[in-house]
């Protein structure tokens, strides 16, 4: 295992030669302390299927079921499949996830520590995935929001990219947002969270999750905050132009994990709806973020 440090300048490092059969136990936790404090590892070269990708997720933390079924993969429900492959057996997953600001299971009571995610089918062009570090965007904040969101929480909910099943076609909506409710209601975290490992400073919020923000009695404040929250963190610039925004691109064979708490992400789509496929595999670890009864 070679692990280089100087190959994406702060945003992520490589890892050379990772041999999953091979791997100690200080390799990993080697890789661990770096997924967590260089947000981004992407370990070169990987040909494993699906069972070993299972594997190297777990060397890294609990793996959890995606909670939606039709997600997963034929093989494991601890892998989520991204396709818009449709093959003769029928299709595998769900096409074009998570093109949109987010954390994986943001919207959820215990959000994913680090997301270890494998693309399969690579498409020629737009490749990779864009991101921004929370904690970059909580630094860079300005003097007026960051004492504004002192002691503020944000609601957090899925419903608006919850994707239709294909067993409810024809199912009234009204019902179909009813259960989304119940199955994933809304979830209230600290706008800005202390990062379990790193101790930095986050600001936790998305683009595509978070709906409202409030004081801590509950009380509604103007929904101009969160926007202005979100402009200032670069999640609704549509050019992908602001300083805190970078993409991680993909070669064949990248194998990629990242600090899903620090970091938000959103899917590249590319334009010809060429044929792409990843594999993710989603993990807890032990240190569970601060809930607002303990903070
Ligand atoms: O279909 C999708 O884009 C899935 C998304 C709503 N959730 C991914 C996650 O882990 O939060
Ligand atoms: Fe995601």
């Amino acid at each position: 295992m070679r692990i280089d440090t100087r190959s994406e300048g702060g945003r992520g490092i490589e890892v050379h030669d990772f041999d999953p059969a091979a791997v100690t136990a200080d390799d990993l936790a080697t890789l661990r302390r770096h997924v967590y404090h260089d947000k981004i590892v992407v370990l070169k070269a990987q040909t494993l299927d699906v069972a070993q990708f299972v594997a190297l997720g777990a060397a890294f933390g609990e793996p959890v079921a995606y909670y939606e079924p039709m997600y997963h993969h034929p093989d494991s429900e601890y892998v989520f499949v991204s396709s818009n492959i449709s093959r003769d057996t029928g299709r595998v997953g769900v096409p074009k996830t998570g093109a949109f600001w987010h954390s994986d299971y943001q919207f959820m009571p215990r959000p994913f520590a680090i997301t270890c995610f494998y693309p399969r089918k690579l498409p020629t062009v737009s490749r990779g995935t864009y991101f921004i570090d929370m904690a970059q965007a909580y630094r860079r904040l300005g003097p007026r929001l960051r004492a504004a969101i002192e002691n503020t929480y944000c609601l957090h909910s899925a419903r608006r990219y919850v994707k239709i099943r294909p067993e409810d076609v024809f199912r009234p909506l009204g019902q179909i947002i009813a259960e989304v409710e119940r199955r994933t209601p809304p979830q209230r975290w600290p706008t800005v969270l202390r990062h379990p490992v790193t101790g930095e400073d986050l600001l936790y919020i998305s683009e595509a999750f978070t709906y409202a923000i409030e004081d801590a009695a509950g009380a509604a404040l103007p929904e101009a905050l969160l926007t202005d929250l979100l402009a200032a963190s670069g999640q609704l610039d549509t050019g992908y132009e602001h300083e805190n925004i970078f993409l991680r691109s993909y070669e064949p064979g990248d194998l990629v994990l990242w600090d899903n708490r620090t970091l938000i992400h959103r899917a590249l789509h590319n334009p010809g709806n060429e044929a792409t496929e990843s594999y993710r595999v989603t993990v807890l670890d032990e240190f569970p973020l601060t809930s607002e009864e303990a903070a």
